[in-house]
């Protein structure tokens, strides 16, 4: 037996001495020392009796480090369950229950939190910071830098990605070997990725776009990224001439286009922009090209399904479109009612089957056969529509989803803790529409007959419950919420009502 996503990903490099890594202060980690230092962490954590299956939360910085700790858990067996930096921790605390983690890696900043949580769950806590220090380096420093890569079937887990859910408890999206090693390699092969390629990553890396889309797509080719720990314009512009690839969600674009600085000559070594996690505007689309002489490839994915369609490399890159199916993957459009399968034009739900397509939730299976067919399609939730040729059309979302700067936002999340505030009857969270991230949160609060809630300490304790994208970056007072005869809340009337207001 091997370990298909270890051997491809990984494996195939050992003793390569060509950079993997490029820092911002010059220097340069090679796949061997990568490898090494994977191999130390993996070696580190089999003293800690893991056994193949656990999972291993993760809330840190993005660092090399960071990154060599998800090749030792795919070197381990182990699932590799990475949290966004920005989760509060009673955002953690669930997460981590309900993952069952057996080990937590975390900064140093959140260390006393976390062993407090951890000691109810029978958890590990060990550090990881954003230097690269911490207890996992520390005690893992010593340790062999060869890992004897424990087995693994290509139907095995290998990471747990939280997604959040319509009714406000997130979902954590079990994902196989060969989920993400089918999409990987398709994805290398779809955008002609090779070992000349110097990827710009600015993601993040707790979720599907940064972590598999960017650093698996970068590995399957044996190339190299210039690895930024977060999004900085002044530093992705320093470094664009170097680069010959750049993922990023719409909002970097945007960025980009407002800077006088971003010129087709600065773009001039580039030879793909890809993006995605949120609608880029045919105009967005339109406008870098004027700017840059590039046409920006846009394709689509979900944290349940890796990527499921893709803009061609060669041929016409159509604004607006999200392109084709990929290599492997079926796309149909189903009546939202009844299920039944939809003629090109006609809008409906977009549905996805293949090998990229997850197995399920973790313990939530009437969620996994709510969402997941059991002919394999994946119903994701999306409204969209075939044209004429084939091009793939997202029009809108049969889920209620905010997307800001490339995070999902579930509105009941937020409406669950604006409700239990003093004076508050009721609450409805909307997306509107923002020029940097796209669309943004507004809450809409009915007062209790006769009360006046006091705004400010809503707002105190939506900062201590969750992460900062997720704030309301304004709340309203209204009397009533439109509904429709059924007593459902018409949220597109709220969208409409305020969709010209300034957040
Ligand atoms: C930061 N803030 C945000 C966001 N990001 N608020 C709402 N939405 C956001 N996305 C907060 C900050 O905490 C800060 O709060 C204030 O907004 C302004 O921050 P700013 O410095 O402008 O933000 P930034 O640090 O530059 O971050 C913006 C960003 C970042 C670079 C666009 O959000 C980002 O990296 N987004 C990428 C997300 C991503 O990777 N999504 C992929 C999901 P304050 O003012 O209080 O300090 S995977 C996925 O969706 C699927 C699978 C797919 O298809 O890829
Ligand atoms: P997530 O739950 O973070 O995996 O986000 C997946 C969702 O992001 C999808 O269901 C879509 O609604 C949205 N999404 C991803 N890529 C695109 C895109 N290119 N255009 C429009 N929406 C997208």
């Amino acid at each position: 037996m091997t370990n298909p996503l270890y051997d491809n990903l990984f494996g195939a490099h050992i003793g390569k001495t060509t950079p993997f890594l490029h820092l911002l202060n010059g220097e340069t980690i090679t796949y061997q020392d990568f490898l090494a230092m994977a191999a130390q962490m993996a070696n580190m954590m089999a003293l800690m009796d893991l056994e193949p299956g656990d999972r291993v939360a993760v809330q840190i910085q993005k660092s090399p480090e960071a990154l060599a700790l998800y090749a030792a858990c795919v070197q381990s067996g182990l699932v590799f369950l990475p949290l966004n930096t920005a989760y509060t921790v009673s955002e953690l605390s669930y997460f981590i229950e309900d993952s069952g983690a057996a080990l937590i890696v975390c900064d140093r900043a959140s260390e006393a939190q976390l062993t407090a949580l951890s000691e109810s769950l029978n958890a590990v806590v060990e550090t990881l910071n954003a230097d690269g220090t911490g207890s996992l380096m520390e005690k893992s420093s010593g340790l062999p830098t060869t890992f004897s890569t424990v087995d693994r079937r290509a139907d095995d887990l290998v990471a747990f990605l939280y997604t959040s859910g319509t009714t406000g408890r997130s979902k954590g999206a079990m994902l196989t070997q060969a989920n993400l090693l089918s999409n990987a390699t398709i994805l290398a092969k779809e955008w002609h990725f090779s070992a000349k390629d110097k990827l710009l990553h600015a993601l993040p890396i707790f979720h599907t776009h940064g972590l598999f889309v960017a650093t698996n797509v970068t590995l399957v080719a044996g190339g190299s990224m210039i690895f930024m720990p977060k999004f900085d314009q002044d530093k992705l512009i320093e470094f664009m001439p170097q680069a010959t690839t750049m993922m990023g969600v719409p909002t970097f674009y945007t960025r980009l286009l407002d800077d006088k600085r971003f010129t087709r000559n600065l773009t001039s070594h580039i030879r793909l922009f890809i993006s995605g996690s949120a609608p880029l505007l045919a105009e967005t689309h339109i406008q870098f090209e004027e700017r840059t002489g590039h046409l920006i490839l846009e394709r689509y994915g979900m944290t349940e399904t890796n990527m499921n369609t893709s803009n061609p490399y060669e041929g016409e890159r159509r604004p607006g479109t999200v392109g084709f199916p990929l290599p492997g993957i079926e796309v149909r459009i189903t009546d939202v009612t009844t299920g039944e399968v939809l003629d090109n034009g006609e809008i409906g739900q977009i549905e996805v089957r293949g090998p990229n397509v997850f197995v399920g939730y973790w313990n939530m299976p009437e969620k996994t056969a709510a969402e997941l067919r059991e002919n394999g399609f994946f119903i994701t939730g999306d409204l969209g529509k075939v044209d004429e040729d084939g091009y793939i059309h997202i029009v809108g979302r049969n889920k209620d989803l905010i997307i800001s700067g490339g995070y999902n936002i579930y509105p009941k999340e937020i409406e669950l803790v604006l409700d239990m505030q003093p004076g508050v009857l009721e609450s409805a969270v909307i997306g509107v529409p923002h020029a940097d991230f796209g669309e943004t949160v507004l809450g809409v609060i009915v007062p209790e007959p006769g009360q006046s809630p006091d705004l400010e300490n809503i707002m105190d304790e939506v900062k201590r419950s969750l992460a900062r994208f997720k704030h309301p970056r304004k709340l309203l007072l209204i009397d009533e919420l439109p509904r429709n005869t059924m007593g459902k809340v018409q949220k597109m009337v709220l969208k409409e009502r305020y969709q010209d207001i300034s957040v």
